[in-house]
């Protein structure tokens, strides 16, 4: 699963990126943060298991520090989008290609409204970022519905189509935004269209369409910059928009996550405060600037916002729960004996089988059962898993 950073020029979006993908805490397994220029590990922060279990955990796929387990993902930091992109303007094919592997979107939103449409510096105050969000929304529609209409007639000509034929041929259109068939039918429904596409208007089809992006591509809203005074008031009114929206600021995460990766502070990700680094000194100089970050940012937003987005984007957009598979269920281990080793993002609605499949296609194929690893449960192959799940999978091909 992988998230798009997307919005206009200007609105925070690299300084986001560089701020979520910045590592306090590397782990052995992700060395690097950046994997291509714009393509980066962010971690999702949660609360471990091992405080719970009142165990000390070695964790190998991911990090745990003070009970808070760190589990990596993919960020893309997309090109800027301006006004008129999906007529060719700005919009090269490193974007579209960005955005098709994108499972989510993070809209990145100057709340300050300090920049126009096209990201040029204005009044702070002075644009409205509310027509951003309609803005990328109907861009993003429009490019989709270029794509649908290219060979429409094709369709059109037919006549009448099965239900069938016709999500078909549309989820063949759209398969590069990774849209299934099913989806389309749902989609179909909803928009409470027939199976004659000849007699839709723009309408039909553009109805069709905003429930396909949302379907495909779902967004929130990072809310940024609110360390501006000007965003105080866009905040409320972009929350009220109906999107899903957390308030940020980027440029505060990433001058905090710089200093604790020096020592000078001791902070996590997340975290609604930080406090003096062990051993480093600070200028009056930085400490001046953590405090303006401290009064800012964190003690009115409770957070930078930043490590919330990438929570939101795949526990809430995505539906993401963390499960932790292991080896011995009595001992909660892997088989060298590390404890609560490997946290895994699945997602909700997933059986312990997928899980099984998801560790690897033997284990799946052959999985006989499993064991709830808290209360010693036998659990089916088809068991729903709960986020926070402890368990351990037996199968024909041997104990995993
Ligand atoms: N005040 C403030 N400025 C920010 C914040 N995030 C980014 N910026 C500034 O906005 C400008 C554009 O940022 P950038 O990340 O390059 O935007 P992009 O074009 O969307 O990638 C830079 O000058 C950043 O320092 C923030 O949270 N608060
Ligand atoms: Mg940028």
């Amino acid at each position: 699963m992988q998230v798009g950073i997307v919005g206009k020029p200007n609105a925070g979006k690299s300084t986001f990126f560089s701020a979520a993908t910045l590592t306090v805490v590397p782990i052995a397994n992700y060395p690097f943060t950046t994997i291509r220029p714009n393509r980066g590990i962010s971690y999702l922060r949660t609360k471990c298991v091992c405080k719970d279990l009142g165990v000390e955990d070695q964790p190998r796929n991911s990090r745990c520090i003070d009970g808070e387990r760190f589990i990596p993902v993919e960020l893309v930091d997309c090109p800027g989008l301006v006004p008129g992109a999906s007529t060719g303007k700005g919009l090269g094919n490193q974007f579209l290609d960005d955005l098709r592997k994108a499972d989510a979107l993070i809209h990145v939103v100057d709340a300050s409204g300090s920049t126009d449409s096209e990201g040029k510096p204005v009044t702070a105050g002075s644009h409205d970022p509310l027509e951003d969000v309609s803005f990328l929304e109907s861009e993003l529609e429009a490019w989709m519905y270029q794509i649908l209409s290219k060979d429409w007639d094709k369709i059109t000509r037919k006549g009448s189509l099965t239900a069938e034929e016709l999500a078909q041929s549309v989820a063949e259109r759209l398969s590069g935004l990774g849209l299934r068939k099913f989806q389309v039918e749902g989609g179909l429904k909803q928009a409470g269209l027939n199976e004659k596409p000849s007699q839709w208007s723009r309408e039909d089809t553009m109805r069709l369409v905003g429930l396909l992006r949302r379907e495909s591509k779902p967004m929130m809203l990072a809310a940024n910059k609110i360390d501006l005074p000007s965003s105080k008031s866009n905040v409320p009114r972009l929350v009220a928009s109906g999107n899903l929206t957390v308030a940020s600021s980027a440029e505060a995460e990433l001058a905090l996550r710089r200093a604790a990766e020096k020592g000078l502070i001791s902070y996590k990700p997340g975290d609604s405060d930080f406090s003096p680094g062990a051993s480093v000194k600070l200028t009056s100089q930085q400490e001046a600037a953590l405090e303006m970050i401290r009064k800012q940012v964190l003690s009115p937003n409770g957070a930078s916002g930043v490590q919330e987005c990438i929570n939101s984007a795949f526990f809430k957009l995505l539906n993401m729960i963390v499960v932790y598979p292991v080896e011995d269920p009595e001992r909660w281990t892997d088989h060298s004996g590390n404890v609560l080793p490997d946290a895994i993002l699945v997602q909700k609605g997933s059986t312990l089988k997928d899980l099984a499949l998801r560790i690897h296609s033997d284990l799946g194929e052959h999985i006989l059962y499993g064991v709830n690893a808290r209360s010693g449960m036998r659990l089916g192959e088809s068991y729903v898993l709960n986020h926070g799940d402890i368990v351990n999978i037996v199968s024909a091909s041997g104990r995993k």
